[in-house]
């Protein structure tokens, strides 16, 4: 039997038996690899006489291509029984019950700060941030409050070296502050986030969230303040009218002050908001003092303008029927769980951040 047929029939036999993909690479290392069985054929092509070595080549050339052709099939044959067991084995099961997954829900606090910046971006608000930590610069003196003044007491603000240089601030008033050190008149901005002050009990928390507002520019007045506040109460608690009343007040920082109060009554031991004969104070605000208005190098006899304080957690705390403080910052799963907004809904009063 002739070399050719030799190796044609022993691999015909080996490639046709029960053979994984590595059974078939070996085979093809035996056959086409450095020491294979074809390649040393061809090796000792030189060694045989010239009448033979022509049609010795044209046989081996046909058995090489012949023996390729089978071993690709060979595989190809293999991969489809493979995909077609897996197939057979891996069926989906539709009627597995789901997977149990915790989703995650924005705390009403973040909810009403969104709620809020939407509110005031509709009437041309932008929204500013700054440090939790300042100097006292920031947070007191460029707001017009001496040394003296009680809320600079040890007892009222949590400061972090023995000089008092630096603080947490008690206010967001400081973010109002560095805007407008940064920039040029009109300003009209809002500046959300957490605040602190050295007091805790059923009403009080050492961290709790501020909204403040200021608005600069030429010849505004106290009316557009009363406006202004008048369109954000009805916003929030999604009312078409409001009874609201501005009191006399003080602020270092603003001059006239007043604080604001909204009328309510109970019904069956329920908030109601908007009417009733009872009063509930829910901001302070006012004009904003010439001497801060020096402070950041605005002139007060070319630029006026208003800003506002108001407390977020006892807002949300109203809106959201919410009796305890103290459960705001317990990070309580349960309770954020039934306090908590799906991050998916939309609120009822939003109307989009920008247009
Ligand atoms: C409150 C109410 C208020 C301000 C905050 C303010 C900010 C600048 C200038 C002037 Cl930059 N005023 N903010 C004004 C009035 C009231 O907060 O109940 N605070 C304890």
């Amino acid at each position: 039997m002739s070399d050719i047929k030799k190796i044609k029939d022993e691999f015909l036999v080996k490639l046709s038996g029960d053979l994984k993909i590595e059974n078939v690479s070996q085979i093809k290392s035996e056959l086409f690899g450095k020491n294979g069985k074809i390649s040393n054929s061809f090796k000792n092509l030189k060694s045989l006489p010239v009448e033979e070595r022509k049609k010795f080549a044209s046989d081996l050339n046909i058995l090489k291509d012949e023996l390729q052709d089978k071993i690709n099939k060979k595989i190809q044959e293999i991969e489809i029984t493979e995909i077609n067991s897996k197939l057979e084995n891996e069926k989906v099961d539709v009627t597995l019950p789901e997977r149990n997954i915790v989703q995650g829900k924005i705390h009403p606090v973040s909810q009403v700060i969104d709620e809020i910046s939407s509110i005031f971006s509709e009437i041309g608000f932008s929204v500013e941030e700054g440090p939790d930590v300042e100097n006292e610069h920031y947070n007191f003196t460029a707001l017009n409050t001496p040394d003296n003044h009680p809320a600079r007491d040890m007892h009222d603000t949590f400061y972090l070296d023995d000089k008092k240089e630096f603080l947490l601030r008690t206010h967001t008033s400081p973010v109002q502050v560095r805007t407008m050190l940064k920039g040029k008149p009109p300003f009209k901005i809002i500046a959300p986030g957490r605040t602190y002050r050295s007091d805790s009990d059923q009403t009080h928390a050492p961290m709790f969230h501020q909204v403040e507002g200021l608005h600069i520019d030429k010849n505004i007045n106290m009316g557009h303040l009363k406006g202004c506040l008048n369109y954000f109460i009805k916003s929030f608690f999604e009312l078409n009218k409001i009874k609201m009343r501005f009191r006399p007040s003080h602020f270092p920082f603003t001059e006239p002050s007043a604080e604001v109060d909204i009328g309510y009554e109970l019904r069956d031991g329920k908030i109601i908001i908007g009417e009733g004969d009872k009063w509930l104070e829910i901001l302070g605000c006012g004009m904003v003092h010439p001497n801060v208005l020096k402070n950041v190098k605005i002139n007060p006899d070319k630029y006026q303008g208003y800003a506002f304080g108001i407390g977020i957690d006892r807002l949300a705390m109203l809106k959201y029927g919410i009796n305890d403080l103290r459960a705001f910052f317990e990070t309580d799963y349960r309770w954020l769980n039934h306090f908590g907004f799906d991050p998916l809904d939309v609120p009822s009063n939003y109307r989009g951040l920008s247009r």
